[in-house]
């Protein structure tokens, strides 16, 4: 079988990707694997504290978790990563960071206003106002991902169902 890969999750703010990423950790316990989630949560307010939402910043503030994301696949730990992740290029380069089978992109696609009808933490309706800058989807852009490994789209399909999808690729191509 393959190393550990890193698995990519991209997508708008409130398309799913951290609740995917989350059950799918979960489930990959149920194998025996080790994993590690790296996320807003504990990269934004510690590592990254310092890198604000304009356009340079998430630049590297993905570089970075990049690095990251490879020292944990060195060690042999199956790696998930939860950012917006906007930029095409910025991906591409954390892609070649790592060997060709290393690197699963995962794109959780949702139209904008249904992520904006979910708005969890209200934020959309924060962006909208003007209140937040450089908001993703409104005043800042998403790349979509030209040609990910696997596609999501949350707006179809329950979270238990995308897991299984992921589980199925994994176990197909001999990651678990
Ligand atoms: C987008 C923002 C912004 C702006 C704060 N634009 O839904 P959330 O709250 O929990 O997830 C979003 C998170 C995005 O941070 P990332 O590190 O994933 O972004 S990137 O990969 O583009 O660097 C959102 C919150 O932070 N948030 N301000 N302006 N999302």
């Amino acid at each position: 079988g393959h190393k550990s890969p890193i698995l990519w999750f991209t997508g708008l703010s409130g398309s799913g990707k951290s609740t995917i990423a989350n059950l799918l950790e979960q489930n990959l316990h149920k194998y025996r694997k080790s994993t590690y989630l790296l996320d807003g949560d504990n990269i934004r307010h510690g590592l990254n504290s310092d890198l604000s939402f304009n356009s340079e910043d998430r630049k590297e503030n993905i570089r970075r978790i990049g690095e990251v994301a490879k020292l944990f696949v060195d060690s042999g730990i199956i790696t998930l990563v939860s950012f917006i992740s906007p930029y095409k290029a910025d991906r591409k380069i954390v892609r070649n960071l790592v060997q060709d089978k290393e690197f699963i992109e995962i794109y959780i696609k949702c139209p904008l206003d249904i992520c904006e009808q979910r708005d969890p933490k209200g934020l959309y309706k924060r962006a909208r106002k003007g209140e937040i800058k450089n908001f993703t989807g409104i005043s800042s852009p998403y790349e979509k991902p030209e040609d990910p490994e696997i596609i999501l789209e949350t707006e179809k399909e329950t979270k238990e169902t995308a897991v299984d999808k992921i589980i199925k690729y994994l176990k197909e191509h001999q990651y678990i």
